[in-house]
C-alpha cells in the first residue's frame, strides 16, 4: 500500500509542476487546456476524482497520519508562500495583537458562530508533532497545538446535505490589475472532521508566529502543504465548490493543483 501512496505522490508533484507552468507560461499551445469542456481538461479532472476516491477506499476515512517524537524536530518551521499579509484588516488585527480577531463559521450552518482567540483556547486542545509536506519538494517536523475542528463545526451545526469546508484566509497572495487574490482552500467535511485536523494556535511550544499564519492556521494533516490554510477568518460550509475563485476549491487549486491533495 505505501508504495501505491508514494507512486501517488510522485504523480501528483508532477501534476502540480505541469499545472503550474501551464498557467504561468501562458503558452498558446497548452492555453486550451484551461477552457472549460476542452476534452483534455475533462480528463485531467476526471483522473483527480479518480485518485481521490481511490485514495478514500485504500486509506479509509478517519486513518491517522504519522507522528513524530521531539527529538525528530530538527528545524523551525520554514515559513513558505504569505509570511506577512498587507491587507488593512490584517494590520490592523497585528497591531491590536489579535484581540479583536474572531473566526466565524457561516454557510450551511444551523446557527452562524464566531469565536475570540481566548474562546478557541479555552476549549479541549491537541497537540501533534507531524511532517508537513510542500509540493515545492521541502518538508519540516514541527509540533502544533490547536483546538480540534470537528467540534468547533459542532457547535454552529452543519445541515444535511453540506458537503466541503471552505476557509478564508486574510492574506492578499496575489495583486491583479481587478485587486487582491484572497488566499483560500476547502476540505470534504471527512477531513474537517478527521481527528488531527485542529485549528492551531500554537507552534513549536510558542504562540503561532506571523510568518506561520498567526493568529490561526488550519492542519490538515493527511493533505499537501497549499492545503494548510494560515491567516484563516472564516470557514464556510457549503455544498458546492464552484462559486469560489475560479471554482477549484482554493487558490493553487485554481491554479492547476489537485484539489484533494492528500499525501
Ligand atoms: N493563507 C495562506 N495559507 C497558506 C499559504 C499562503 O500563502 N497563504 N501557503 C501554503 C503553502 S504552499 C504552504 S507549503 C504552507 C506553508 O506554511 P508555513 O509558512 O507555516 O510553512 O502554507 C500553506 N497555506
Ligand atoms: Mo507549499
Amino acid at each position: 500500500m505505501s508504495r501505491l501512496i508514494v507512486n501517488r505522490r510522485r504523480f501528483l508533484l508532477g501534476s502540480a509542476a505541469a499545472g503550474s507552468g501551464l498557467v504561468l507560461s501562458g503558452c498558446n499551445q497548452f492555453d486550451f487546456l484551461a477552457q472549460r469542456g476542452n476534452p483534455v481538461r475533462e480528463v485531467i479532472e476526471q483522473a483527480n476524482v479518480l485518485t481521490y476516491s481511490a485514495q478514500r477506499a485504500l486509506i479509509g476515512d478517519q486513518v491517522l497520519a504519522r507522528e513524530y517524537a521531539e527529538s525528530e524536530i530538527r528545524q523551525g518551521m520554514k515559513p513558505n508562500g504569505s509570511t506577512e499579509p498587507s491587507t488593512p484588516e490584517y494590520m490592523f488585527l497585528r497591531q491590536a495583537n489579535f484581540e479583536p480577531y474572531r473566526l466565524t463559521i457561516k454557510g450551511m450552518v444551523e446557527r452562524e458562530v464566531s469565536f475570540s482567540l481566548a474562546e478557541l483556547r479555552n476549549m479541549p486542545s491537541r497537540t501533534q508533532i507531524t511532517r508537513h509536506d510542500c509540493v515545492e519538494g521541502w518538508s519540516c517536523i514541527a509540533k502544533w497545538t490547536g483546538t480540534p475542528l470537528g467540534p468547533v463545526l459542532d457547535q454552529a451545526g452543519v445541515k444535511p446535505g453540506a458537503r466541503f469546508a471552505v476557509y478564508h484566509c486574510f492574506d492578499n497572495i496575489q495583486r491583479t490589475v481587478s485587486g487582491d487574490i484572497l488566499y483560500y482552500t476547502s476540505s470534504d467535511l471527512v477531513d474537517a472532521y478527521h481527528p488531527q485536523s485542529i485549528l492551531a494556535y500554537g507552534l513549536n511550544d510558542e504562540v503561532l508566529p506571523v510568518s506561520n499564519g498567526a493568529p490561526l492556521r488550519l492542519r490538515i494533516e493527511r493533505a499537501l502543504g497549499y492545503k494548510q490554510p494560515k491567516y484563516l477568518h472564516t470557514i464556510e460550509i457549503v455544498d458546492d465548490l464552484s462559486p469560489f475563485g475560479r471554482g477549484k476549491g482554493g487558490y493553487w487549486e485554481d491554479n492547476g493543483y489537485d484539489w484533494y491533495g492528500g499525501i
